[in-house]
């Protein structure tokens, strides 16, 4: 039997598990990951030292840990299709990094779109280091539909002529056309990065179209739509695999975490199994239940709905901002995040918008009917 010697720790551990189970987790980026993934990241495998890559590493007594990469390599390859994958990265922010570095030198123009739209912090922030290292240009949304326009981020790429252009987002209730990006970055001679963080589960379930034979890099974390455990994983074509696997390692990072590549390589099988597709299916069967139920009660969705796990409420008719709404649900045990809108006239740190997103409570077992008992319960909440 376990005894640990920190209670004070493990007390706060039971009760933030507890508090997980009691709650209604709507954060579109948090999952459950299943106990076979969080035992292997609870394993041996933590003890290792592993600098390098299976067969070239800097340490001796790396077998074992040989075998589990070379799993988790091909399990990547095989379920996106791709030609190379790294699966070394320990979190989102650092297999983008690896992206930049492998490819960019210091001041080159890169296209990203902006966070305020719903892109992302390392897809050229001017607070973050992709912001402070490259020359970004950002394009957003139309504003009349709230979805990219591929025609404004053609006429971007002409005129800026970046070297590389990330498709991808946090914070996008709608379909990427990867493809289109794809032509544009050809027209000009760019490289096109997918940063497919949030919707990995849901490609890898055949639900929304692949980057992967359209990118020359896909980026994605491992533990949103993905359920595995905190981390990450680059997939390129084959030209690019030398300089991704040197900018990983040692360009950014020393060891790997052979614990999360463990959890991986479980989550790459797990992926390839038929309850995962009917999960993913689930998640946006939730997601679009819920986005149709608050248009029913008046809220605007932004966009007009959602293709995927997640979507934006803009709560200005409602007269409460997105902070105050975060703030009065999380009082009921209801956990979500502030979000802006696209065009918010309110700081990113007030917000006129929330996001929701269902795969933690889809991994709960939650259906239909229990997220139209949600959406009565937010809306009952926010019009006190
Ligand atoms: N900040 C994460 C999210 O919540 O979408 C992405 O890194």
């Amino acid at each position: 039997m376990f005894q640990p010697s920190d209670n004070q720790i493990w007390n706060i551990i039971k009760k933030e598990e507890q508090r997980q189970s009691d709650a209604i987790n709507l954060i579109a980026s948090e999952n459950i990951a299943p106990r076979e993934i969080r035992e292997a990241m609870a394993s041996v495998l933590a003890n290792k030292y592993a600098e390098g890559y299976p067969g070239k590493r800097y340490y001796s007594g790396c077998q074992f840990v040989d075998e589990i990469e070379t799993i988790a390599i091909e399990r990547a390859k095989n379920l996106f299709g791709a030609e190379h994958a790294n699966v070394q990265s320990h979190a989102g922010s650092q297999a983008n990094m690896a992206v930049y570095f492998s490819i960019l030198k210091p001041g080159e123009t890169v296209l990203g779109m902006q966070l305020s739209s719903g892109g992302h912090l390392t897809h050229g922030h001017p607070i973050n280091f992709s912001g402070m290292l490259y020359n970004f240009v950002s394009y957003g949304v139309n504003q009349e539909t709230e979805t990219i326009d591929y025609d404004e981020v053609e006429k971007l790429a002409l005129e800026h002529k970046p070297k590389l252009i990330i498709c991808g987002a946090s914070a996008y209730s709608r379909i990427i056309d990867f493809e289109r990006f794809s032509k544009i970055a050809q027209k000009v001679g760019a490289y096109l990065m997918a940063d497919i963080a949030h919707i990995a589960g849901l490609i890898a379930a055949g639900l929304h179209p692949s980057p992967v034979p359209h990118a020359d890099f896909v980026t994605s974390t491992t533990h949103k739509t993905m359920r595995g455990p905190r981390g990450a994983f680059i997939l390129c074509k084959q030209e690019h695999a030398k300089t991704i696997d040197r900018a990983v390692m040692p360009g950014i990072q020393g060891g790997p975490f052979m614990h999360a590549i463990a959890a991986k390589s479980i989550m790459f099988q797990l992926a390839m199994t038929p309850e995962f597709k009917k999960y993913q299916q689930q998640v946006i069967i939730n997601a679009q239940t819920m986005a149709e139920e608050f248009k029913k009660l008046n809220y605007r969705i932004v966009s007009g709905g959602t293709d995927n796990h997640l979507f934006l409420i803009d709560l200005r008719s409602k007269n409460i901002t997105g902070k105050d709404a975060e703030i009065a649900l999380a009082n009921q045990s209801i956990y979500l995040n502030r979000n802006t809108i696209p065009f918010d006239p309110q700081s990113p740190f007030i917000t006129s918008g929330i996001r929701i997103g269902t795969p933690f409570i889809t991994s709960q077992g939650k259906t239909e009917s229990d997220v139209i008992g949600i959406v009565h319960k937010i809306n009952q909440i926010l019009s006190r």
